[in-house]
This record gives C-alpha cells, sequence and structure tokens, in this order.
C-alpha cells in the first residue's frame, strides 16, 4: 500500500474544529489506515484579499484506493463540510490536498501529484517534515529528479507560520 500524505487547510467557519473533523473522517477512510498526523500550524493566507489565517497540517495514510478514487473521497469530505467553492484560493471551509501519492508522479486533468505547489509553501513543507524528515520528493513535472525536503526547506522561511500546541 503506497503512503500517502494528505494536506488540510480552513481558514472559515472555526478552521480548528473543520481540520479536526477532517481528520476523524480520515481515521475512517474507506480501504485505507490512518497512520499520522503532524502538529496544527496556524499560518497567513496566500491568495487574494484579506483573508482570515489558516489553519494547516498533513496526515500520512496508507490506501488501497487508486489516486483518482482517493480524490473523490477527499471531495466527499470537503463536500460534508459544506465547501463551497467561490473563489480560486479564496476563503475555504476545507481543503484536502493530496500532496504525495507513494513515489508516482501523476499529471490528469483532474489531479496533479506532486501537488504543484507543495515545493514552496511554509505551511505545508513544515508540517511534513514532522512526518517524514528528510526525504526524496519527485520533483516538479518536467523536471527529471527528486528534490530533498530539506532542501526545500532551507529555501522557505517559517514566517507567518506558528506552530500550535495540541
Ligand atoms: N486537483 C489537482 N491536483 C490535486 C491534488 N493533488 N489534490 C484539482 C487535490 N486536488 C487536486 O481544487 C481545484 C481542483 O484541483 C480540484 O477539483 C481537483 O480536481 P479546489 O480545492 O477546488 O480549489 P482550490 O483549493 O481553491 O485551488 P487550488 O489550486 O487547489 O488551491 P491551492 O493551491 O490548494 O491553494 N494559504 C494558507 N496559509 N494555507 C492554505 O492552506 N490554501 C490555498 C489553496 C490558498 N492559500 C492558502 C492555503
Ligand atoms: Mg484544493
Amino acid at each position: 500500500m503506497p503512503d500517502v500524505f494528505i494536506a488540510l487547510g480552513s481558514n472559515l467557519d472555526q478552521p480548528l474544529k473543520q481540520v479536526e473533523q477532517a481528520c476523524r473522517s480520515l481515521h475512517t477512510l474507506q480501504h485505507s489506515e490512518f497512520i499520522a498526523r503532524s502538529s496544527w500550524y496556524r499560518s497567513k493566507a496566500v491568495g487574494p484579499g484579506e483573508q482570515d489565517d489558516y489553519i494547516n497540517g498533513v496526515c500520512q495514510l496508507r490506501t488501497h484506493l487508486a489516486p483518482l478514487d482517493l480524490l473523490d473521497a477527499l471531495q466527499n469530505i470537503e463536500a460534508q463540510q459544506h465547501r463551497k467553492r467561490l473563489q480560486r484560493w479564496g476563503p475555504r471551509t476545507l481543503d484536502l490536498d493530496i500532496l504525495l501519492y507513494g513515489t508516482e508522479r501523476l499529471a490528469l486533468p483532474r489531479l496533479q501529484v506532486p501537488h504543484p505547489r507543495m515545493y514552496e509553501r511554509n505551511f505545508v513543507l513544515y508540517p511534513l517534515y514532522e512526518l517524514t524528515g528528510d526525504i526524496p520528493l519527485p520533483a516538479e513535472s518536467g523536471l527529471p529528479k527528486s528534490v530533498g525536503l530539506e532542501s526545500l526547506l532551507s529555501k522557505v522561511d517559517d514566517s507567518g507560520l506558528q506552530r500550535l500546541s495540541d
């Protein structure tokens, strides 16, 4: 079963409760085993206009679900939590992104893996590193090599990012 890493994010309607609820749903995901979650982090919004801070974190699963079936399951969880898609990068009650699916690289219309924007986002890289340490990540599509997580971390700083105690 491949290890998959899911990024969770929320900045609407009690964000910490939203990500906690999503994490509970991930514990019961069909054909999957929940392995671990990172700490939660408060982060400054990346995106248009004035937005409230986000709560972000990463969960690790092992799953028999194929990538698109996993995406469907995650979108069902988003829908259960009344996710509305109003604006790209706008405020949302819950965003679940597949960061990594084993070592696969996918460039499908509905699904790009690794998540193309994860490489420069401190609110993804820090919690992922808590779970994995310095692993090689498949490089962005188009580039042949893998890239180390620590080397990506050395290119971002922790500005706007605050780890929350449990
Ligand atoms: N999709 C493609 N690849 C994936 C993937 N690896 N995982 C498709 C999940 N979905 C993937 O996503 C749009 C479509 O992306 C999906 O239908 C799926 O088929 P969406 O969640 O509906 O829209 P979105 O999240 O608004 O767009 P996008 O481009 O995914 O946004 P991002 O890049 O995820 O950014 N600031 C902070 N501090 N913390 C955040 O978590 N998140 C965003 C969203 C912006 N600013 C943020 C944060
Ligand atoms: Mg998304």
